[in-house]
């Protein structure tokens, strides 16, 4: 059961006012250098809902002459920890004040479930940062026992300017991602966010000016990839740049980065997780969370589970249950309630899954529901289910990033392993299964950063995320996040009394 598609001609209008959409410098709202703007969309219609400042070179520029200014001449760097941390619980704080807007923004902008952004990702926002916000006062370098007389302690002290640059899936959760950890630390920032998604940045970048962040600490640029995105990861007073999006994206900014001055850099790439149903399953159950793992967010999660590999003895029943799953999605207008599939982001994405689509029926994958865009406006594209998947075919290898799932039968343990572990990638799997021995053989082979056994999605603030081969490079979140922000320098001391 589709929402009807007629219920998407009366859309609902989100309750929230577009305030904010200069670029944010030094603590100042101000116009782009150039004076140009660019669209931002609702992707429900199509229709432009705000014009933005359009950062380029020059923007970029202001905008690190304000975080280098920051980090150099304080206070922030300097600033006990603790009150570090007390702005960021302050930020969190705010962020549940302002949940109902910032949810109204993100999902007028990005399409996504209204009940998803304000019930699960705001939350998860807040709590972001108050994760973050517990560990500023918790940074310690160590004493080191070095061969002969000396007194050797290590400072973990913050690298300086990040510059970071974000995708539009999940607007809000990736400023958290990269902004929390880099001031927990002592950073300053550049944050440059998607083109497609310019406005709950700005809007969470304001309360951080409301909750005490002294100016130039966190500057938020708008605008496009190869020009203000290139134009960070290019420059020569950025120390360490963050990224999340495409592989191809990442080569491109390990390359920059590389090419001007070897800031740090980490990667959050692309993925083609493996989703594998044992013998043993509970079919049903394997089923909701196996579609849950591909179509959450229209599809649009780097580490969405879309390589569904099913145990040839479950394999029929699972396929027939996935389709009426599938066919039971309920598609439709983001702001109604019960909708659990809102638009895809963009035209580009709605026509590239579309082309995948194409590409899954050509090479005779078997198309057991949807496959078309979904009413005749904005860019929704109906729940889609293959079988009979071949791993040689496109829709097995490439991201689509659009709900689309491909199911492949196996027959062996040993043959999944080594089918899974073929991609290119290696960002995360899902395992279903009851056998513990299964579980751990699986978890042990597969090489992805993380592994959810009779689980998917589970984005605890202290849970590592990140991947291996071209999924990335580094793991956020966590305790590991905070090494991408920090130094590690050595002091050495001579021992004088020889006694001590
Ligand atoms: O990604 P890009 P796009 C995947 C997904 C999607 C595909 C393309 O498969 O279909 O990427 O999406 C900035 N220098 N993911 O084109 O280009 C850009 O402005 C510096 C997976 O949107 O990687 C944006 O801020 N920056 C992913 C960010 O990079 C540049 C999430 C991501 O855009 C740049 C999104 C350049 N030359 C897409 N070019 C995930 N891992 O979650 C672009 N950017």
């Amino acid at each position: 059961r589709f929402s009807t598609a007629a219920a998407l001609e009366e859309t609902i209008t989100p309750s929230v006012q577009i305030s904010y959409t200069q670029h944010l410098i030094n603590g100042q709202f101000v116009d782009a250098a150039s004076g140009k703007t660019f669209p931002a969309y609702d992707p429900r219609t199509g229709e432009v809902i705000a014009r933005v400042a359009e950062g380029d070179a020059e923007d970029v520029n202001r905008a690190v002459a304000a975080a280098r200014k920051a980090f150099d001449e304080g206070p922030w760097p300097k600033m006990s920890a603790y009150e570090r941390s007390l702005i960021m619980l302050r930020f969190a704080d705010l962020v549940d004040k302002h949940r109902g807007e910032l949810a109204a923004l993100e999902s007028w902008n990005s399409g996504k479930p209204y009940e998803q952004s304000a019930k699960s990702e705001l939350p998860s926002f807040a709590r972001l940062f108050r994760y973050y916000a517990g560990w500023a006062d918790k940074i310690h370098g160590l004493t080191v026992p070095a061969d002969g007389k000396h007194h050797v302690q290590t400072l973990h002290e913050p690298i300086g300017v990040a510059g970071q640059i974000i995708p539009w899936n999940f607007p809000l959760i990736m400023f958290a991602w990269k902004v929390g950890p880099a001031l927990a630390c002592g950073n300053t920032i550049v944050l440059k966010s998607a083109e497609q998604t310019p406005l709950t940045a700005l809007y969470a970048a304001k309360l951080f000016q409301e909750a005490g962040l002294p100016p130039g600490v966190l500057n938020v640029v708008s605008g496009d990839g190869p020009s203000a995105g290139a134009a960070l990861a290019s420059h020569m007073d950025v120390d360490k740049i963050a990224f999340t999006g495409s592989t191809e994206t990442g080569k491109i900014i390990l390359e920059l980065a590389a090419k001007s001055n070897l800031k740090q850099v980490t990667l959050e790439l692309g993925g083609k997780s493996p989703f594998i149903v044992c013998e043993d399953a509970e079919v049903d159950k394997a089923v909701e969370l196996a579609h849950f793992a591909l179509f959450f967010n229209q599809g649009q999660c780097c580490c969405a589970g879309s390589r569904t590999y099913v145990h040839e003895r479950v394999y029929d029943e699972f396929v027939e249950k996935a389709k009426a799953r599938a066919l039971t999605r309920v598609v439709g207008d983001p702001f109604r309630k019960g909708v659990e599939q809102g638009p895809q982001i963009s035209s580009e994405q709605f026509e590239k899954v579309l082309r995948y689509i194409k590409s899954g029926v050509e090479s005779s994958a078997t198309l057991e529901c949807g496959g078309q865009r979904f009413g005749s406006r904005g860019y929704f594209i109906q729940p889609t289910v293959f079988s009979n998947v071949q791993d040689d075919m496109l829709i097995a290898q490439d991201e689509i990033f659009g709900p689309v799932q491909s199911i492949l039968k196996f027959k062996n343990i040993d043959e999944v392993i080594r089918r899974a572990n073929t991609s290119r990638y290696g960002l995360a799997a899902g395992i279903f299964t009851k056998n513990l021995d299964t579980a751990n053989t699986l978890s042990r082979a597969l090489r992805v950063g993380s592994v959810w056994i009779n689980c998917f999605d589970v984005f605890d603030a202290a849970i590592p995320f990140g991947g291996y081969k071209m999924s990335g490079i580094g793991r956020e979140k966590g305790i590991y996040s905070l090494s991408n922000y920090l130094q590690v320098k050595a002091v050495v001391t001579p021992l004088k009394s020889p006694a001590w």
